[in-house]
């Protein structure tokens, strides 16, 4: 069963998996790259393509309540505790075709071989699809992997998209009841560990000529939402001196992001997001909100970062008598990965001859919330130029046919006794 010469061929295995990603990618909002929200009919049709897949794996499927697609690959005795792996199927607004699906599109591979070949493993392999990592559609991160480790996110179940469309009826219009979200907990005692697939998203592995590499922490993470009010006037009329320009005070804001962040090389933090009310050529800005996103491997780092922010908002907003009002949205606590789950990754990929590289992530992951109620490990696939969040997103066939190698070795030799030995 376990004779390595029933892998597939790298070459082979990873050009059938990035045609499969091709057709997934295909399922997009248009535009540059692949846009797919939480419950649109883009997602109803990735779910229906994984559910074929997974049912030709020899899965049995199930959507859960927070529209997560999930597979289960019974174990030789049926009913065992399963290994998880998965990712998000949403992406960002004009993002790549792996950031995410590459996480699910993997581990089925790995599946269908050990399906066809009749092969079962002592113990349970589930693939989940999760919704919603992101949080394009609204402002919700994490939204599918939060439901699975039993934290709900019911407080956002009102929040609206663009369009005016509460989150609970979007769950409601995609054939879901919002009142079952608690029901797609899974209890810790079900799962031995939970493993992640995804792009790097940087440039270290391809730097170092490396098709995987294993993550040993996930960055933590702080987003915030700044808004300056000012005085809305006319352009022509009102004298410099006397403006309350919100757009420029925001513009100064944006400087400070940047120049905290650059104070250190262990924070990054961008302004991705701004709105100017009421935005008109001729119309001193009356309003000005913007996004905040800062990250640091050191949580006081990036406790401390946020605060002195704070503080220089403060400073620009009254020295231009604008108002200010900072939300803080939302924060991402990092997480380390599970040295015992690292060290059986590093094993594969040992054994498929390339050199193990441990590396950071400072990208967030489903693997974080998972982080709650069992261990985990992830597995990065070098990617062109490290980029990512942007439609030029790529990697090779190779690299996607390797990463397959290396997780069904992984598989194969998985032994969920090392968790109690790490103890
Ligand atoms: O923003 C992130 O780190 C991720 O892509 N969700
Ligand atoms: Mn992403
Ligand atoms: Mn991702």
């Amino acid at each position: 069963m376990t004779d390595p010469s029933s892998l597939p061929p790298a070459a082979d295995w990873g050009q059938d998996i990035l045609e499969r990603l091709e057709r997934l990618a295909r399922h997009s909002e248009g535009g540059p790259g692949v846009t797919r929200r939480l419950a649109t009919p883009e997602h109803r049709a990735v779910h229906g393509l994984l559910a074929d897949w997974m049912a030709e794996a020899g899965m049995t499927v199930r959507q859960d309540a927070a529209a997560n697609t999930c597979g289960r690959y019974e174990a030789s005795e049926p009913g065992a505790p399963a290994l998880m792996m998965g990712s998000h199927q949403d992406t960002v607004r004009q993002g790549g075709r792996y950031d995410g699906i590459l996480g699910v599109v993997v581990p089925l591979a790995c599946i269908k071989v050990l399906h066809d070949a009749g092969e079962r493993l002592p113990f349970a392999l589930e693939v989940v699809a999760f919704s919603d990592e992101e949080g394009l559609r609204f402002g919700t991160g994490l939204f599918g992997s939060a439901a699975v480790v039993g934290r709900p996110r019911i407080e956002d179940l009102e929040r609206r998209d663009d369009a005016g469309v509460s989150l609970a009826q979007a769950l409601r219009d995609f054939g879901l009841d919002p009142e079952a979200l608690p029901s797609a907990a899974r209890r810790p005692e079900e799962l031995h560990g939970f493993v992640e697939v995804h792009i790097e998203q940087g440039p270290v592995l391809e730097a170092e000529g490396l098709p995987v590499g294993i993550v040993t922490d996930i960055t933590h993470g702080a987003n915030m939402t700044v808004t300056l009010t000012g005085v809305a006037g006319h352009a022509g009329t009102v004298p410099m001196t006397r403006r309350q320009d919100a757009l420029a005070g925001a513009a100064e804001g944006i400087q400070a992001v940047e120049a905290r962040c650059r104070a250190s090389d262990r924070l990054v933090g961008t302004v991705g997001q701004i709105a100017v009310e009421p935005g008109a050529s001729n119309v001193i800005p009356g309003a000005c909100r913007f996004s905040v996103d800062l990250r640091s491997p050191d949580p006081a780092l990036l406790k401390d970062a946020a605060a002195d922010l704070e503080a220089r908002l403060a400073e620009i907003a009254e020295a231009r008598a604008l108002g200010l009002d900072v939300e803080r949205r939302y924060k991402l606590p990092g997480c380390p990965c599970s040295p015992w789950l690292m060290d059986q990754m590093e094993a594969a990929v040992v054994a498929e001859g390339i050199a193990p590289r441990r590396l950071f992530s400072g990208a967030g992951h489903d693997a974080m919330a998972l982080r709650e109620i069992t261990d985990i490990a992830m597995l990065f696939v070098r990617c062109a130029g490290g980029i990512s969040h942007n439609p030029a997103e790529a990697i090779t066939a190779g690299d996607a046919g390797t990463a397959a190698r290396v997780l069904l070795r992984f598989l194969r030799a998985f032994d969920p006794a090392g968790r109690a030995a790490a103890g």
